[in-house]
């Protein structure tokens, strides 16, 4: 008897569930109106008032060693760039289209410059593909949800000429699992209405690829609209269900599971600003304190975090989303024990943080000092040692006469005397590595 679907997800997905973090980068032809990636659908832009971008783009200062750099310091293990968006162009020599990066002034092949670069550095690489093609002339416009000229009835096209998009989508994502060496993840976006499953020829789709590249890890969006749906939730799954479920711009409020309560795949993605695309006046970047506890609330919840960068139009990551990076590298570097590996406890959430645990390890992540020695619910007698994990210093386990009345708890604390109180050593995210007997 074969290895069910649920079994095979949970091989693939062993070494993603494991990584745990990782970069998102998204740009295109956008990056040089800058207004994000959905500029041509908010701004109705014509293929033909589009064009100008395409005619100018040459991302002189792209250099995707620096990237994969910047990423493998902030401690991220995989990384997926768009190879194509919702706008059509292709950042990689698709013999199906002239519209791609190698006609245009750059002449360059970014994805396969991208891949090279990523794998140099050590990180699993993956590639997001548009579903939606606002630019190819067979993709429904007119009357369309989310086409830029949806509106326009010069754009009423004939539905019986969809099927020539999708040869040309599963031509493409052919190239790419042939002619670009073993990918780690393939990440489809979107699906909505009925533009989904078979709409796409998805079984077709997913005998391609598992043909080609049988290991590699999808996300759910063949099937959902995006974030949490589709079949993945259910305990059984359709063969275009995915690898993982991908909630989009939030962290699942108490994680994602099946419809029998157990664990699933999932990976949070989540924009630095608020654009994914490059936004030249978006300066409401997140922090980087931010960002290490949104990471340690996915693992807590056996998810990933896939954070977006979105290159300027010269090939730059901006500098602020570097500086956060750089931040949250220096934590993950001193903390990743309590990341990379580790999933959720089985206690529930304490009162100052969160847990993450790996075994018999169980990671304490403080975000919220407390008065007199920290307290931890339920775990009397089953702590053996405790540690600061960022410098292995030794901490203080016991029981002083203030914690009398709380029988069934441990407490530790980060000096002596253990009755008094003292400052979190890191307040974005204090981790103590906690022992545990059995
Ligand atoms: O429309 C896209 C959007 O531009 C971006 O790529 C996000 C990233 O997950 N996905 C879609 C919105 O759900």
């Amino acid at each position: 008897m074969g290895q069910t679907y649920i079994e095979q997800r949970t091989e693939r997905t062993e070494w993603f569930l494991k990584d745990r973090f990782g970069m998102f980068i998204h740009w295109g032809l956008y990056a040089i109106p800058a207004r994000g990636e959905w500029v041509r659908n908010s701004e109705r832009i014509s293929n033909e008032d589009y064009q100008v971008y395409f005619d100018e783009f040459n991302p002189v200062r792209y250099d995707p060693k620096a990237w994969a750099k910047t990423a493998k310091a902030a401690g991220m293990k995989y990384a997926v760039l768009t190879a194509k968006h919702h706008d059509g162009f292709c950042l990689f020599d698709s013999k199906l289209t002239d519209y791609k990066s190698t006609n245009t002034k750059s002449g360059r092949d970014l994805v396969r410059e991208f891949l090279d670069a990523f794998r140099e550095e050590g990180l699993k690489v993956g590639l997001y593909y548009s579903l939606i093609d606002w630019h190819h002339p067979d993709y429904p416009a007119y009357g369309d949800e989310h086409h830029p000229m949806r509106d326009n009835e010069a754009y009423k096209r004939d539905p019986s000429t969809f099927g020539r998009y999708l040869d040309y989508m599963h031509g493409q994502i052919r190239e790419l699992l042939t002619d670009y060496g073993k990918l780690d993840i393939m990440w489809f976006d979107f699906s909505y209405g009925e533009m989904k499953g078979e709409t796409w020829r998805a079984t077709e789709l997913m005998e391609t690829i598992r043909s080609l590249q049988p290991h590699i890890v999808l996300d759910n969006r063949l099937d959902a609209s995006g974030g949490n749906g589709g079949s993945i939730h259910t305990s059984n799954p359709s063969f275009y269900s995915g690898d993982f479920a991908s909630p989009e711009q939030i962290i699942p409020p108490s994680g994602v599971t099946d419809n029998e309560g157990r664990s699933i795949p999932w990976e949070a993605c989540v924009t630095l600003n608020n654009n994914w695309g490059y936004g030249s006046t978006d300066k409401t970047y997140k922090k980087a304190g931010t960002i290490i506890r949104k990471l340690v609330e996915c693992v807590s919840k056996n998810g990933n975090l896939l954070l977006n960068v979105g290159p300027d139009a010269k090939g730059e990551i901006p500098l602020e989303s570097v500086r956060i990076l750089e931040e949250v590298g220096e934590w993950v570097l001193r903390n990743g024990d309590s990341i990379y590996g580790c999933g959720q406890s089985e206690l529930p959430k304490p009162e100052w943080g969160r847990y993450t645990r790996k075994g018999n390890k169980l990671y304490a992540h403080i975000f919220e000092e407390s008065i007199g020695p920290v307290n931890l619910a339920g775990l009397a007698g089953r702590v053996k040692q405790a540690r600061l994990l960022s410098d292995g210093s030794e901490l203080f386990v016991s029981r002083p006469w203030n914690t009398e009345m709380y029988p069934n708890d441990a407490f530790f604390n980060f000096a002596r005397p253990e009755v008094l109180t003292y400052p979190l050593p890191d307040e974005r995210d204090t981790v103590v590595e906690l022992i545990l007997e059995d």
